[in-house]
């Protein structure tokens, strides 16, 4: 290559968006669905992140108790899943190549421990996936996003459970045989190395009182954690696996939230290098085992001092080597810088260290998530160097505070600047040598929120008039960052 000009988006390239069902598609409980465990989390207000579960004295478990003050507007979303025809038009107008969901979990396995599946929640993803190639787009498809059934949660205590492996596994199986030929695209558990600072959501982890789905979490220990994501390896080499045996086109990545990659030490102090390389590697041990295929030396450091290696079947070992992730998926939001002065706090965008001076832009308060393009690039870098595998942005996007003007238009500039800086950035890591599937925006259309279950903070290029009290008509319309995209992905990344 003569000049970073001479660089171009391959042919190809898998432009899109991303979404997940459980913030999407609404009807929580038709067709057979029971709740996962997103259907209890995301209640906006005071404590909005505590799940809506009580321990039952009589029973000795858990059981659902949503709080009546709150709004659960995951519940019925943006009724995703009978206006999915509508929307998925507005993608195919955009001209996406790709476009990412997830398949709940507990529309298949209502429970997660059945036998056999729900016919009828098999026979939306039928229709959806149709309708998704019938559009011109790619299905990039996500086993768990976020989306454990609860009642595995409640009887079966979650990922702690060995026995979980065996229900994803059967899930696994159920819907890689079903959309054989027609899902290219797999990704096992989202943001899987969110295990430790989103236990619950990101690994069905429950202890024995209600806690924040933050650390520090009453009544788990860490040992608890370890054995959630070991259960949870395993269940992905299991996917790997099927996806090789059942569909051996087809590709099943891992995915993980990597903005906590572009952490940067707060100075040259080489405490604060030395705990950045630490912070950073409460991620990288995720893909460490996944795409590496065993554990990393430095954990069993930790194992050793803590107490806390978790319990392992014989064969585990050769089944993670044997069955490593085709690509690496990942979510990229923000940079963090750390310190080790400061707490390192964490959200769904990833980690929060102390301010960066060099970054001048964010994202609106209450949010504030820093702007860092040049971080997207970083992260590319970094996971192309340790583990040379092709890599998929699958969520990268900016949540704005909007309504529409008099006129009934929504005008979005930071939203198109975040993009076109992100794109810049992409295309200088493809120049760096980053073998790069595609580009899915998060939430192309307005979604409920992971983090915080508000519709008030957006992502789309699509409007969803719907408001975080419940109210509002569910009416769709263009905002401007509409045709941006649309111009960015038919110049194939060129005009920006
Ligand atoms: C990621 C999740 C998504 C998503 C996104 C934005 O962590 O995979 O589900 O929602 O973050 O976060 P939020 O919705 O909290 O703004």
């Amino acid at each position: 290559m003569d000049n970073k000009n001479s660089v171009k988006f391959p042919e190809g390239f898998l432009w899109g968006g991303a979404v997940a069902a459980n913030q999407c598609e609404g009807a929580w409980l038709e067709d057979g669905k029971l709740p996962n465990l997103t259907d209890v989390m995301v209640g906006i207000g005071a404590d909005g992140k505590t799940p809506g579960l009580a321990w039952d004295e009589e029973s000795g478990k858990w059981k659902m108790a949503l709080k009546e003050d709150k709004v659960y507007l995951s519940h019925d979303a943006i009724d995703f899943y009978h206006r999915y025809k509508e929307d998925l038009a507005y993608m195919k107008e955009m001209g996406f190549k790709a476009f990412r969901t997830s398949i709940s979990w507990a529309r298949i396995f209502p429970r997660g421990d059945e036998d056999t599946p729900n016919e009828k929640g098999l026979e939306f993803y039928d229709h959806l996936i149709d309708e998704i190639i019938a559009d011109g787009m790619e299905p990039v498809i996500t086993l768990s996003h976020y989306e454990t059934p609860l009642y595995l949660i409640t009887e079966y205590g979650g990922w702690t459970n060995r026995k979980l492996v065996g229900f994803f596994e059967k899930f696994a199986r159920t819907v890689i045989e079903r959309y054989k030929g027609k899902v290219k695209y797999w990704m096992t558990f989202n943001e899987i190395n969110n295990a430790f600072k989103l236990s619950f959501a990101a690994a069905g982890v429950i202890g024995k009182h209600p806690h924040k789905d933050s650390l520090p979490l009453d009544g788990v220990t860490k040992k608890d954690i370890y054995q959630a994501c070991h259960n949870m390896f395993v269940a992905n080499s299991l996917a790997v696996k099927a996806c090789r045996e059942i569909d051996p086109q087809a590709k099943m990545g891992v995915m993980c939230s990597f903005s906590t990659i572009a952490t940067y030490p707060l100075n040259c102090d080489p405490e604060n290098a030395f705990g950045t390389l630490e912070f950073k590697r409460v991620s990288w041990f995720f893909t460490d085992v996944m795409c590496r295929g065993h554990y990393p030396a430095y954990v069993y450091r930790i194992w050793r001092e803590e107490d806390c290696e978790p319990e392992m079947e014989p064969g585990d070992k050769e089944l993670l080597a044997a069955y490593t992730n085709d690509y690496i998926g990942f979510s990229y939001y923000r940079s963090a810088v750390y310190s080790k002065e400061a707490s390192m706090g964490a959200d769904t965008g990833g980690a929060q260290g102390v301010h960066n001076p060099y970054l001048t832009k964010s994202s609106p308060a209450p949010w504030s998530w820093p702007i860092d393009a040049k971080g997207f690039r970083y992260v590319c870098n970094e996971l192309t160097d340790r583990y040379e595998l092709p890599i998929f942005p699958v969520e990268n996007g900016i949540g704005l505070d909007e309504q529409p003007d008099e006129n009934g238009r929504i005008h979005d500039p930071e939203r198109c600047e975040y993009l076109a800086d992100h794109v810049r950035e992409m295309k200088e890591a493809i120049a760096d040598g980053c073998d790069i599937m595609g580009y899915l925006w998060w939430g192309p259309i307005d979604i409920v929120s992971a983090g915080t279950g508000e519709m008030k903070k957006r992502y789309g290029f699509v409007y969803v008039d719907r408001h975080n009290d419940g109210s509002g008509t569910l009416k769709r319309s263009k905002k401007d960052s509409f045709e941006y995209y649309k111009k960015v992905i038919a110049s194939n990344g060129e005009e920006l």
